[in-house]
């Protein structure tokens, strides 16, 4: 297993860099999430990199390198094979050798965002890889997911609840899902946005900030 302090080896004297993670099912808003915390922690002056995980594709990773949001060289891939939390969780090798590799290549680096690929309710990070996670849902899903209990949604840092502007299309009280999702997590943090236009994306760089980055 690979040691996270390695990169602090490389360039002594330096604090390594915070790792956290985005998980959640296929097309919940991930990676749209992640395009939209870019530009705002980075116009926070956060030096940061990616790594996106997909199952036999560099797709997520070519997406925010071609965004022109980010240095295409500050955006790693694994490629996770058949089972997306076998990587972030069981044995996260992959992912740890390719922020160490980041962390290697970009002195100063503050902040590295995993991007697991899109899974079940069940998935969940590894502390081993990362110090804070949020897992992502969204509105169009079901809004009986939070109901469901999945470990994802009940063990995450922040649990994200995405697409609301989808919920009057799809028939969901987004007021009842977001009390039912706190409900289950025991008042632990829970935020509502929409990737798309950015609405509330502030307010998860405050929770990473304040996590991760020692932000009051
Ligand atoms: N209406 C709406 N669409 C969104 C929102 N967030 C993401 N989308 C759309 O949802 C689709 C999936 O978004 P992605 O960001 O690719 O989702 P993902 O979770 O990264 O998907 P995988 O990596 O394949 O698991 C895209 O078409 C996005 O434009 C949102 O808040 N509202
Ligand atoms: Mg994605």
């Amino acid at each position: 297993m690979l040691d996270k302090s390695l990169p602090a080896a490389a360039h002594p004297g330096t604090r390594p860099a915070a790792r956290i993670g985005i998980g959640g099912p296929v097309g919940s808003g991930k990676t749209a999430l992640i395009e939209r915390l870019i530009p705002v922690l980075v116009g926070r002056g956060v030096n940061l990199a990616v790594v996106t995980n997909d199952l036999v594709t560099q797709e997520d990773a070519e997406r925010l390198r071609r965004s022109g949001l980010i240095d295409p060289t500050r955006v790693a891939a694994v490629e996770a094979g058949a089972c997306p939390h076998t990587v972030i969780r069981e044995d996260p090798t992959l992912n740890m050798a390719a922020a160490d590799e980041l962390e290697i290549r970009f002195p100063g680096l503050e902040l590295v965002i995993f991007e697991s690929g899109g899974d079940n309710l069940a998935s969940t990070y590894s502390l081993d890889l990362v110090d804070w996670w949020m897992f992502v849902i969204d509105v169009a899903g079901g809004d009986d997911i939070p109901h469901k209990r999945g470990p994802g949604v009940l063990r995450c840092d922040l649990l994200v609840v995405n697409k609301i502007d989808l919920a009057p299309y799809v028939g969901v009280d987004l007021e009842h899902m977001l009390t039912e999702a706190r409900q289950v997590r025991g008042d632990r943090p829970v935020l509502a946005t929409n990737a798309r236009t950015g609405q509330d994306v502030e307010r998860v760089a405050d929770a990473i900030q304040h996590a991760v980055l020692f932000a009051p």
